[in-house]
């Protein structure tokens, strides 16, 4: 099944975090495809924190829903993660946006994510993996940290994924080619 998932990090080594979650999807028996990574002020939370490093990953997934949350949680806890206060600053956040063919209202699990459309930082990654699934005005809509989204590179690196730009063919290639755009910086592994 196709699932997005959105991956933030405003603490510590935040490329390191983002490639460490990437890498533990990849590990998974999924195919991964990564958006370029922007950066963008925390939106909502205490005002003392740092900015948040995004991006967003489609896998091809044979987890159920409830596993992939299993898989997010334990990402997040193998970060160090620690949950002092909601919107608090993080080494990891991994959130399921979309799964295919599958909604859900538990509070544990809330399927599509309830704040994505709200959120540059989801939508601009979303809109580079595929155009169709934001509309093509939010920008309009969205105001909350719009102006101070800046896209700063891309994860490059041997998770076994795939830069957007390629598409998505059966047996892809290796990482190491260029993703969407042209990234400021590359962070790889
Ligand atoms: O919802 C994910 C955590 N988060 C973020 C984020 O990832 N990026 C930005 N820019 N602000 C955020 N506020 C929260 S909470």
């Amino acid at each position: 099944m196709e699932a997005y998932l959105g991956i933030g990090s405003n603490l510590g080594d935040r490329w390191a975090y983002l490639r460490f979650a990437v890498a533990g999807l990849a590990e998974l028996d999924a195919d991964v495809v990564v958006s370029p990574v922007y950066e963008s002020a925390p939106v909502g939370g205490p005002s003392r924190q740092g900015p948040y490093l995004n991006c967003v990953v489609r896998i091809d997934t044979s987890l159920e829903p409830r596993e992939l949350l299993r898989v997010a949680q334990r990402l997040e806890d193998d970060a160090c993660r620690v949950r002092r206060e909601r919107w608090g600053p993080r080494t990891l956040d991994v959130d399921i946006l979309l799964y295919e063919g599958f909604s859900s209202d538990d509070p544990d699990l809330v399927v599509p994510h309830p704040r994505m459309f709200e959120r540059a930082f989801v939508l601009a990654p979303l809109g580079d993996l595929d155009a169709s699934r934001v509309a093509a005005d939010w920008r309009t809509h969205v105001v909350a940290d719009r102006d101070h989204l800046r896209r700063v590179g891309a994860l490059l690196g041997p998770f076994g994924t795939r830069p957007a730009a390629e598409g998505r063919p059966k047996g892809g290639r290796r990482p190491g080619v260029s993703p969407v755009g042209t990234p400021a910086r590359r962070h790889g592994g």
